[in-house]
Formats: C-alpha cells, sequence, structure tokens
C-alpha cells in the first residue's frame, strides 16, 4: 500500500520526535485524528509521562492526552530505531543559539544521527524546528541520499513545516492554526499536505523547504523588529515627556497601515530572541549585512538595563540607593499567564538588581521557583498588604493577569510599572517605562 493510501486510510503510523510545547500538541492531533502516533524524545521523564497519560505541557488538556493514551492511540518511546516501524516523523527539537549567538542545529543532527539507519522508502519526514533557509537541504537530505535505497522525492519524502504554537494563547492552537508547508519536490509537497490536512484546518503550500523556512523566520524577524521599535519609542517618549503607551493606543486607533506593539522588559522566550538570529547568520555566509535584526538586536538586550535605570532613579526620588533596597519583582516569566522563564528578561534584570546590591524578592503564580547563574529565589506565595508595604519597591515584569494590581497600588511604597498595568491610577509614587512628566489613563 502506498503511502498517500496510508494517510488516507489512517493506517500510517506517526512519530513525532520531540515531545516539548510543539510536539506533544502534534502528536496528540495525530493521535485524535485516528493515526497510531508515536512520541520519540531522550527524556525518559517526557516518555513515562505520556505513557502514563500525564500531561506536563500547559497549553494541553490532560484528559485529552490520558484519554488517547488509554486508547492506545498515543504513546512514546526513547529507542529512536522505532522509526523503522513509523510511515510518517515530524521533527519538533530546539534550535537555541549557542554562547557565540550562532544557530545551534546540533539537535536536528542528533536526531538524524540516531534515526539514519532506519529510514526507509516508502516515508515522510517533515522538519519543524525553526531554523535557517536551506538547513533542511544540507542537515538533513544528506543522510538520505547517503542510502542507496532511497530516492528523495520519489520513495521518500521530505518537507520544512514551521511550528507556529503560541505559548498560551487561548485561541489559537495547532488545529486551528493555518499550517505553511513545502517540500523538496512537488510530490513530497502533496504527500506532506495530504498528512497534515488530516489534523490541520488550513494548509498553505510553498514552492520549497527554504521558502518555507523563511517564512517562519520573516514571522518572527517582523515581531522582534516591531517590538524593537515599540522599545525605542518608549525611550523617545520618556526623552520627549509624553506617554508611550498614550501614543501607541491613539495610533492603534488608526484601522489600516498600523499593527500595535507594545514596550517591555525585554525579549523573552524561546523563538522572538532567537530566530531573527538564524536569519542574520545565514546572510551573513552570503555576505550581507542584515542591519534591522542587529539594531533591533540591540535594543531588545538594553530594555532589562534600562528598566533598572529607571528603579535606580526613582529610588532615588525617595533618597534611596539601590544598594540595600528591598525590591520586590512581580512576573518573572517571559510573557504573561504562561510559566515559561527561558530568555524571560526578569532574569536579566534580576542579576544587575542582585549585582547592584539589592535585595530581591519576587511573586509570580506560575512559577514558584527560579534557579539561574549563582542566584536562586522562591516565590513569594502571596501578596498583602505587610508585605507590599515592606519593600522599598516593586516592580511589575510580567503583567499575569490574576494579580490584585489595587493591592499592589494601595500598599506599595514605589511602583516602577514596565507593562502599562497601572494605567488608570494617577498616583504620583508610579514610574512607568515610556512616560515623561505626563501620566496617561485611558
Ligand atoms: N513582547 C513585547 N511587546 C509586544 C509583544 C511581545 O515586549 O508587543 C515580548 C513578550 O513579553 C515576550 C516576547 O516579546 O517576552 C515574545 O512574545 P511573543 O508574544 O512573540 O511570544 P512567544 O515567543 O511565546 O510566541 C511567539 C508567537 N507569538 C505570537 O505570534 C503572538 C509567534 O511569534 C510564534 O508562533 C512563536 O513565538 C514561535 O514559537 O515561534
Amino acid at each position: 500500500m502506498s503511502l498517500i493510501d496510508k494517510i488516507n486510510d489512517k493506517s500510517a503510523k506517526v512519530g513525532v520526535i520531540g515531545l516539548g510545547y510543539v510536539g506533544l500538541p502534534l502528536a496528540i492531533e495525530f493521535a485524535h485524528a485516528g493515526y497510531e502516533t508515536f512520541g520519540v524524545d531522550i527524556d525518559k521523564n517526557k516518555v513515562n509521562s505520556i505513557n502514563r497519560g500525564t500531561n506536563y505541557i500547559e497549553d494541553v488538556d490532560d484528559e485529552r492526552l490520558n484519554d488517547l493514551v488509554k486508547k492506545k492511540l498515543l504513546s512514546a518511546t526513547s529507542d529512536f530505531s522505532k522509526v523503522t516501524d513509523l510511515d510518517c516523523i515530524s521533527i519538533c527539537v530546539p534550535t537555541p543559539l549557542n554562547k557565540e549567538k550562532n544557530p545551534d542545529i546540533s539537535y536536528i543532527v542528533s536526531v538524524m544521527e540516531a534515526i539514519k539507519d532506519h529510514l526507509h522508502s516508502n516515508m515522510l519526514i517533515v522538519l519543524e524546528s525553526t531554523t535557517y533557509p536551506g538547513s533542511t537541504k544540507e542537515l538533513i537530505l544528506p543522510y538520505i541520499t547517503k542510502n542507496r535505497n532511497l530516492a528523495p522525492g520519489e520513495n521518500i519524502c521530505l518537507c520544512f513545516s514551521p511550528e507556529r504554537i503560541d505559548p498560551g494563547n487561548k485561541t489559537y492552537n495547532t488545529s486551528n492554526t493555518p499550517k505553511v508547508i513545502g517540500g523538496i519536490t512537488e510530490k513530497c509537497s502533496e504527500v506532506g499536505q495530504l498528512l497534515y490536512s488530516k489534523i490541520i484546518n488550513k494548509i498553505i503550500l510553498v514552492s520549497s523547504t527554504e521558502t518555507a523556512e523563511m517564512v517562519k523566520l520573516l514571522e518572527n524577524t517582523f515581531r522582534a523588529i516591531n517590538i524593537g521599535l515599540a522599545n525605542e519609542i518608549a525611550i523617545m517618549c520618556e526623552k520627549l515627556g509624553v506617554n508611550a503607551w498614550e501614543v501607541i493606543d491613539a495610533a492603534a486607533t488608526k484601522p489600516f497601515g498600523f499593527m500595535k506593539f507594545t514596550p517591555g522588559p525585554g525579549l523573552g522566550g524561546h523563538c522572538i530572541p532567537i530566530d531573527p538570529y538564524y536569519l542574520s547568520w545565514r546572510l551573513k555566509t552570503l555576505d550581507y549585512d542584515a542591519r534591522f535584526i542587529k539594531l533591533a538586536g540591540e535594543i531588545n538586550t538594553y530594555m532589562p538595563r534600562h528598566l533598572v535605570e529607571l528603579i535606580i532613579s526613582s529610588l532615588n526620588e525617595y533618597k534611596k540607593p539601590i544598594k540595600g533596597s528591598e525590591i520586590l519583582i512581580v512576573g518573572v516569566a517571559y510573557k504573561k499567564d504562561i510559566n515559561d522563564c527561558r530568555e524571560s528578561p526578569a532574569l536579566d534584570i534580576i542579576q544587575i538588581l542582585n549585582d547592584l546590591g539589592s535585595k530581591i524578592s519576587y511573586y509570580d503564580p506560575f512559577v514558584s521557583s527560579l534557579n539561574f547563574g549563582t542566584l536562586s529565589y522562591k516565590s513569594l506565595k502571596y501578596l498583602n498588604d505587610n508585605r507590599l508595604s515592606g519593600f522599598d519597591a516593586t516592580v511589575i515584569v510580567t503583567n499575569h493577569t490574576d494579580i490584585d494590581y489595587d493591592l499592589i497600588a494601595e500598599h506599595s511604597k514605589l511602583i516602577i510599572d514596565s507593562r502599562n498595568v497601572f494605567k488608570n491610577h494617577l498616583k504620583d509614587n508610579i514610574f512607568r517605562l515610556g512616560e515623561g512628566n505626563n501620566s496617561y489613563s485611558e
């Protein structure tokens, strides 16, 4: 039976390699569509958790996972030789930066090394990890062409299809977010589109793997650069004595030709701060300097320090030196209503404040403890009037929804707000990122 027939009658065995915030939701969608689905991961904790039907990803529904495991539609293994039995595999492993801020594609390479002897004819391989244009062909295709029995684009298909997960997004998930896919040949694209059309409402077919790789990098570079612009607007408005939040809210009333981004304490997450450097690195190999990416990176990377400068100047208004000040950081996750601290600007802010001799506490209902570098903290269990009034400054870094901001406004001696949560509080002990002398409320 051909691969297309197996995909159509759901007898295809599907594998997802890498069971993180991208891979696990994807595996669940394949299993939910009726494919016998195998998660493959080196992390035995993830494997055991899935086989117990226990969820570990916030955006995944516990019951849904448990039900699919009970029905034996979903299982997991650390044995990469399982690929021998699989008809389709999607690779969803991390693509971070190394210390020199260059692409670290070692996870993709180690997956290919682990599965190279188990590749077989009548198979589809889809890379989902965000990476530089050309890497599907440079990193994966050679493993296929080395195998004399495999003819890429004929008896084995290879595609790139960028993940578009937005952690914490309650509206958009794997199945209802349009999915871009491009193959190394037309037949690859056709087979890849067919498989993904069984789990995702809208598939966007593009002409090559490089095109699909570039689509994802444009999406995230667009965000990084516009966030960088919002951050620079905030710095400009501080110098101009106007309120950046008011400016942005008013500009956002333009019904066309404008898209709202807001300033913040810096750029967190495992995508936006990282993906643009995959693009600028690739262009450097082609002797081109991607200036926008570099400049946005400089501004976004500077924001944690800029917020610390605001904290210092605000304490100064109260004749309090930064050294010895007791500072409460509210929210340490990299964005609101999630528990992920990867690349969170809060870590930079805490490190700098600690180095300046402040005494740091934090409160984050999503993050119970924080360990990075030589520092480790436990979140306050709750906020109350006594605790708040005991701090010299309260700094809003991540604006989680379920925090009692009125309690904070009422009992804090001094507030530095990097997310404009206090836009409706006209108190003179509140200092906002992006605000000059005027205060702004809606
Ligand atoms: N941020 C701002 N100002 C803004 C928007 C975001 O300072 O106007 C900050 C956030 O606080 C956060 C960082 O930027 O620290 C990244 O925010 P994000 O909303 O892009 O969140 P991510 O990285 O979790 O998810 C993004 C996806 N987000 C959205 O589309 C809204 C999307 O860009 C990608 O699908 C995803 O990364 C990915 O996995 O590539």
